[in-house]
């Protein structure tokens, strides 16, 4: 999310032909209560987001109140790109799997696409989402297909003294150290040997059944369902295996939270890599028919029991999931009929609760009120609206 400086190796882009015009929809549930009928009016949020000061870095937002389905189109979906977008084609790409494995491998994605393929419907958010004022909308469901990366590894044959995983993607862009040292560093991130060995990631070539759009990887990324974007490296063309933890600049620099806390009466404050998703929901929009209004929204980040809303000062009150209940690792949607608002302004919040009891916490919860960095910020959301 910090802005970078582009790299001098930037390469053409590739224009918007590979984004436009996929709108792939998995029908989800008997019903859809989010579709726009007819006759609905959707009110306008007061609040608008702040004016997006870093276009290059962050491409494309959700937006909330045009949201109507629960895949969410590729020209809809969110868009991070820290540094440049490489031009990849599948002729010349290649993914290799090397360092400490006994059976290092180049991969064309023809033969990535002989393996076994497996599916994964997965709603990913940016860790920064929510953070900044102008970013409200770093978020998106898309069903993704590739082939799983646990057997991969395990046919590389990771070596005794092999303990974390580092994925690289082809863009990159400068970064200075102390203000002594700049180099052009390629994306990268990593995970321990035991998290990169988890059943659902994906080596995914595959969103909403097209290629990968060129923003959103092409040919290959890595797909973490449970884990928040930054770790799902696009555009990847290396997965290593190293015997030390990986400390480049979206593992030990940004994408850093640090946080204040208490230890024995006595603050400390904590740095940690954001890693796994946090469980979070959003009111998407308030729509009115005739006489009736009614809030709609999203909540994710873990498997979802129910969601509250609150109108201005008063009680929660449970709102109606109504499609994506289930799901392991996509968004829930939610409906809240509003009964009989008064004229004027009010505030709509949300809550959700997962299937382990664990609530969404409020923003002046201490966990999140000690953050000193916006990254991990899954307070309840407040939108502002007038009932005319
Ligand atoms: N190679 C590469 N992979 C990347 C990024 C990037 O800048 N370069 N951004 C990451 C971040 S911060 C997020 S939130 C997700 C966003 O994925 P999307 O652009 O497909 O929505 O991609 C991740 N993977
Ligand atoms: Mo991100």
């Amino acid at each position: 999310m910090t802005r970078s400086s582009m790299s001098r190796r930037r390469l053409l882009a590739h224009g918007g032909s590979a984004v436009a015009g996929l709108s792939v929809l998995r029908v989800a549930g008997p019903t859809s209560a989010f579709r726009r009928q007819s006759g609905d009016e959707v009110i306008p949020w007061l609040d608008v987001p702040a004016e997006n000061p870093v276009p290059e870095v962050i491409v494309r937002q959700l937006d909330w109140e045009r949201l109507d389905s629960w895949v969410t189109p590729p020209d809809q979906f969110f868009v991070i790109k820290h540094y440049n977008e490489p031009a990849l084609t599948e002729q010349d790409w290649r993914l290799e799997i090397s360092g400490l494995v006994t059976q290092p491998m180049t991969l064309t994605l023809a033969d990535l696409k002989a393996r076994t393929r497996q599916e994964v419907s997965y709603t990913m958010e940016c860790s920064g989402n929510s953070g900044p004022p102008f970013f409200t909308g770093g978020v998106g469901n898309a069903t993704w297909a590739g082939t799983p990366l646990a057997p991969l590894l395990e046919e590389a044959g990771v070596l005794e003294e092999g303990i974390e995983v580092v994925f690289w993607g082809a863009d990159a862009g400068e970064q200075t150290w102390r203000e002594e040292i700049t180099v052009t560093e390629q994306f990268a991130r990593s995970m321990s040997l035991a998290d990169a060995m988890g059943t659902d990631h994906l080596l995914a070539w595959e969103m909403n059944g097209e290629d990968l759009p060129s923003l959103h990887g092409y040919p290959l990324r890595l797909i973490t369902p449970g884990w928040y974007g930054v770790a799902n490296v696009k555009w990847l063309t290396r997965i290593e295996v190293i015997d030390r933890r990986y400390q480049g600049h979206f593992m030990a620099r940004d994408y850093v939270t640090i946080r204040e806390e208490e230890r024995d009466g006595e603050t400390v404050w904590t740095f940690t890599s954001v890693t796994h998703d946090r469980l979070k929901s959003a009111p998407a929009r308030v729509t009115r028919t005739d006489d009736r209004y009614r809030v709609m929204g999203a909540a994710w980040g873990a498997p979802i029991a129910s969601v509250d809303v609150r109108i201005d000062d008063g009680p929660w009150r449970p709102a109606t999931l109504t499609e994506g209940e289930g799901e392991a690792h996509s968004w829930v949607f939610w409906s809240f009929d509003w009964d009989a608002p008064a004229t004027g302004e009010h505030t709509v919040t949300s809550r959700a609760t997962d299937t382990d009891g664990n609530v969404q916490p409020a923003p002046d919860d201490p966990f999140l009120a000690g953050k000193a960095t916006f990254w991990e910020s899954n307070g309840h959301i407040t939108r502002r609206v007038g009932i005319a």
